[in-house]
């Protein structure tokens, strides 16, 4: 059909960034250009309504800066200095070195990967094939949820919880280590609902965010002492007969041993190790125990500490313990993903069939600093020879940055990167590769925020010479020599082959499917678990308790005579973790890099607003300007991540400071779980 040259017409999408609302975008293309991205208003997660950064996505697919060739590397590691070639040079020259490494040992080859996009084609798909087939290294994918979603997996036997439109009639809702405003702005408008209706809104979290401003209450409590508080809440609920007894017999296993334990958590010991007053933990233990229905809305800031697993679990028991459950607007949610379980068919999507049995070691993503600086030895297996980065961006946003920073700087390290831009990780490549964005390719997504599978329609052909992941992992598996016919698949094929138990015709016409789950799924029990219980012990975890942070005023006084002050770094309301820190209309609203200090913690420094400060620990220093206020609580500094380091003051960011250790469960970064002192200049 010949269409006229400046008609419109939309084209159904998803967002692709890694967030839980997965909202369903409406993408207006005129002349072949996308000219509008706007948020579908018959999804009902999206109601119509976008956030400022990805109603602005247009803006990023055509960015001047946007790498729109094979690039290859010209003078030494670090410079980003590049010139262009062909796609037949690169993938060349890339399957040779690849090839040359495996026939030594193709676990020298490691993927790296995240949620740059969230969508089962263009993340895990192809790429899964060609490195199960290839015998790679596999990647421990741990950077952002692994202690929480083990943890609350350990509980309810998958990552699976409330329903996100039932919060609207929630009378109570705790918003637990989350700045929804910000970071799910979707689960916000339905507690705003509630909060019309008469709910009391309680936020917990150690900053003062915007969403903190906007809730009824603000308990600031210090950063990792969540279990602790968890434990008073269970204090109160036993010690008042608060208890609903017969869901706990009914649906919980192991709550004996824990009622025991609980009852060692007063409120006053609770206060000391949470910064809070004992009257705090009260009054949140009467309102949650005797406000119905109450419901918690998690979320994976507050298990980014050393106990950061324990404390999910123990919050996870509370609406079993209290039967909130029973009621819709009851219970708890930290991660919708689990509902997706059965209608996704990773396996076809993955093959890790294609491994023919191998079973090659796993590397911590969380980790990956030491693991390239890491020599081959018996424990560990050969060195890291070559990395494949692709929807992740290490250099910025992984732990301990002055050692990932000297791991990628490795002569003998072969880097290729698939990327939309010239991150802090692509300046550090062999090559980088020139991927399409969301605009230009096919993909389906699943979420961690609500209960909808989305499909998100090409709307104009590839930017340049871009080439979707799948497109380019297929090319590589040919030039590898891989004949496996599943290397062919299209992404049509892959879409297909995906969700075959979901009407794929009315996906494609609509833009999503809601999954058919239960209505209330725990009213009566009904756990994912083997038993259908709740579960309090487990098995090589033993029961539930407070882990106290690695470093912190009380848990390593020593350390904190020379590092007194607590660190967190929660995202920037206008980044998607380090993506769109590019963004000039983005930045701007940001600003420059920031650390937010109480004024009881400046005066004493000498630090008045709007200076430059640095930051520093044994790991490393930081420069940055100092916003004084009253964001920040007493002995906790916020340091807003993820900006890009060169787009810094000295070349650095906030990763420079944290630190390579791992939570108690889940193997996950302990991002917020870091001691620094701040310095005037
Ligand atoms: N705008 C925006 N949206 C995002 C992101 C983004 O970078 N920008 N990131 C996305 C990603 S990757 C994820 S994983 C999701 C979820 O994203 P999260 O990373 O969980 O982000 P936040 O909702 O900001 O939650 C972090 C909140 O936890 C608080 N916090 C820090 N330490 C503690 C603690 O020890 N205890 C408690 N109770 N609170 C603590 C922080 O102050 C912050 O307000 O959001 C996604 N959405
Ligand atoms: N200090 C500190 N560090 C943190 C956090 C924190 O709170 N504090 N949060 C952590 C969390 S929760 C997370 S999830 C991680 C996130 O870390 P990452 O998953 O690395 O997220 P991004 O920084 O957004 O980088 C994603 C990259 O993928 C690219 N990309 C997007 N779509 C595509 C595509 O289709 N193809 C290709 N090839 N590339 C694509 C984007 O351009 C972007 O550069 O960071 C963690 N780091
Ligand atoms: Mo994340």
């Amino acid at each position: 059909m010949n269409m006229p040259v400046l008609a419109q017409h939309t084209v159904r999408g998803a967002c692709p960034h890694d967030c839980p609302d997965t909202c369903a975008l409406k993408i207006t293309v005129e002349a072949g250009r996308v000219i509008k991205v706007a948020g579908d208003p018959d999804h009902p997660p999206t109601h119509g309504a976008l956030c400022t950064k990805v109603s602005r996505y247009a803006e990023r697919s055509y960015h001047p800066e946007r790498v729109l060739t094979p690039l290859k590397r010209v003078g030494p590691k670090g410079l980003g200095r590049f010139e262009a070639v062909s796609w037949d040079e690169a993938l060349g020259d890339i399957a040779a070195r690849l090839t040359a490494i495996a026939m030594r040992d193709p676990q020298a080859i490691v993927p790296y990967s995240y949620a740059g996009t969230m969508g089962l084609l263009q993340g895990e798909s192809i790429a899964a094939r060609f490195f199960n087939r290839l015998g790679a290294s596999l990647l421990d994918r741990t950077i952002c949820s692994s202690a929480g979603g083990e943890a609350v997996a350990m509980t309810y036997g998958g990552k699976i919880g409330m329903h996100l439109e039932d919060y609207a009639q929630a009378k109570l809702i705790l918003i637990w280590g989350s700045n929804s405003i910000a970071s799910n702005l979707h689960f916000w408008t339905f507690a705003q609902q509630a909060k019309r209706a008469g709910a009391k809104l309680v936020c917990i979290d150690p900053r003062r965010t915007e969403t903190a401003e906007k809730c009824h209450q603000h308990l600031a409590l210090l950063p990792g002492s969540d279990g602790a508080l968890a434990l008073g809440l269970m204090h109160e609920l036993i010690r008042n007969g608060w208890l609903d007894e017969d869901y706990i017999a009914a649906h919980v296993d192991g709550f004996e041993a824990l009622r025991e334990q609980a009852l060692a958590w007063d409120p006053d010991r609770v206060a000391a190790v949470c910064g809070l007053s004992a009257d705090e933990v009260r009054g949140l233990a009467r309102d949650y125990a005797n406000t119905k229905p109450a419901a918690i809305r998690l979320n994976y800031g507050m298990q980014r500490t050393h106990g950061g697993g324990n404390a999910v679990r123990l919050i996870a028991l509370l609406p079993c313990l209290t039967g909130a459950w029973r009621q819709r607007g009851g219970g708890l949610l930290l991660s919708a993903s689990g509902w997706f379980k059965d209608f996704i068919d990773s396996a076809t999507l993955q093959r890790p069939d294609l491994g023919s049995g191998r079973r090659p070691r796993v590397i911590n993503m969380s980790t990956i600093g030491d693991d390239l600086l890491r020599p081959a030895s018996a424990d560990f297996g050969p060195k890291i020879e070559a990395l494949i980065v692709y929807n992740s961006n290490p250099v910025a946003v992984a732990p301990e940055s002055p050692k990932v920073v000297a791991g990628f700087q490795r002569e003998d390290l072969f880097t290729v990167v698939l990327e939309h831009f010239l991150t802090d990780t692509a300046d550090l490549a062999d090559y980088v590769l020139p991927a399409t964005t969301q605009l230009e390719h096919l993909d389906l997504h699943a979420s961690y925020g609500h209960t909808y599978l989305l499909i998100n329609h090409p709307a104009v052909a590839p930017i340049g010479q871009a080439k979707p992941n799948t497109q380019i992992f297929r090319e590589l598996a040919a030039r590898m020599g891989f004949t496996e016919p599943c290397f062919s698949d299209s992404d049509e094929q892959l879409a297909r082959q995906a969700v075959p138990r979901l009407d794929f015709e009315l996906l494609s016409r609509q833009g999503w499917v809601k999954l058919p789950l239960p209505e209330l799924p725990f009213a009566n029990g009904g756990f994912a678990t083997a038993n259908g219980r709740a579960q309090v012990a487990v098995a090589g975890q033993g029961l539930p308790g407070y882990v106290p942070p690695y470093e912190s005023v009380q848990s390593a006084p020593a350390l904190a005579a020379r590092y007194p002050l607590a660190m967190i770094s929660p995202p920037a309301r206008h980044f998607l973790n380090s993506s769109f820190a590019n963004v000039k209309s983005l930045r701007s609203i940001e600003g420059e890099p920031l650390v937010e200090l109480h004024p009881d913690d400046a005066a004493p420094r000498g630090i008045a607003d709007g200076a430059m400060v640095r930051v520093y620990n044994d790991r490393g220093s930081y420069r940055c300007k100092a916003a004084v206020g009253e964001r920040a609580r007493q002995g906790v500094v916020n340091g807003l991540g993820i900006w890009w380091r060169k787009l810094g003051f000295d070349g650095t960011n906030v990763n420079e400071l944290t630190s390579q250790r791992l939570t108690d469960i889940g193997r996950g970064p302990t991002f917020y779980d870091c001691l620094v002192e701040v310095a005037a200049e």
